[in-house]
């Protein structure tokens, strides 16, 4: 994952320190064993050469696969699903690709702004960690009853939330004794080393480690 001018890896990945959703797509490289150059953005600040490889949405993360910007961190996800199928991270059957679709968009539009609200500061905070708890309370059944998200397969659905999973301590977020099954299951994925391998130094400071 070391950049280094010599590289030989096809893939770079421009990609934010403390970010849930380059974490989301660290994650999927990780469990599929892909290797690439990582460079560290300062979103504040982005490089000049990621300006001009996505001109018109310079976020983080950012692909590059030769001369090819990727964008968009879902777009990301399922473009590495597709083109490195092994371990596949969305079932075959469409209708349950749609569910999984649909799970990591509310991700994305419900759950990501209340991180991004608390990790800005501000007033918004409180009521940021308010509905980041209900929301999370809310998808208890799932957690509760199989070994990931969907089922017994590791899915772009884990890969999205458990960056969150792994932050709640950092965003100040405590959940309920009757919540522990999320904990239990957040626990399962973080003992994996790929999740290990998907973070940077900052983001494995974010917790201290309580393997039982
Ligand atoms: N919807 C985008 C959002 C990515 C995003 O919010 N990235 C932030 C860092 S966490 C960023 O790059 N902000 C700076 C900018 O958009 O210029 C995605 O999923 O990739």
């Amino acid at each position: 994952m070391a950049t280094t001018p010599r590289s030989r890896n096809t893939l770079t990945l421009y990609s934010a320190k403390n970010c849930v959703v380059c974490h989301k797509v660290r994650m999927v490289m990780a469990a599929k064993g892909i290797t690439y150059d990582l460079i560290s953005v300062d979103t504040a600040n982005p490089p000049e050469d990621l300006l001009m490889l996505a001109p018109h949405y310079h976020s983080v993360p950012t692909l590059v696969e030769r001369d090819n910007a990727i964008y968009i961190s879902n777009v990301i996800a399922e473009y590495l699903d597709e083109r490195y199928p092994h371990p596949a991270l969305m079932p075959a059957e469409p209708i349950f690709r749609a569910m999984h679709r649909i799970a990591v968009r509310q991700v994305e539009q419900d759950w990501v702004p209340q991180v991004q609200a608390i990790m800005a500061g501000g007033k918004n905070v409180e009521a940021a960690r308010k509905r980041l708890k209900e929301l999370i309370l809310e998808s208890l059944p799932f957690f509760k009853s199989n070994k990931f998200f969907f089922g017994n397969e590791m899915s772009l659905v884990d890969c999205a939330i458990t960056p969150i999973i792994w932050r709640l301590p950092a965003l100040g977020i405590q959940l309920p004794k009757d919540a522990k099954c999320v904990e239990d299951y957040g626990l399962r994925i973080f003992r994996n080393p790929a999740f290990m391998r998907s973070m940077t130094p900052e983001e494995k400071g974010l917790r201290e480690l309580a393997f039982s």
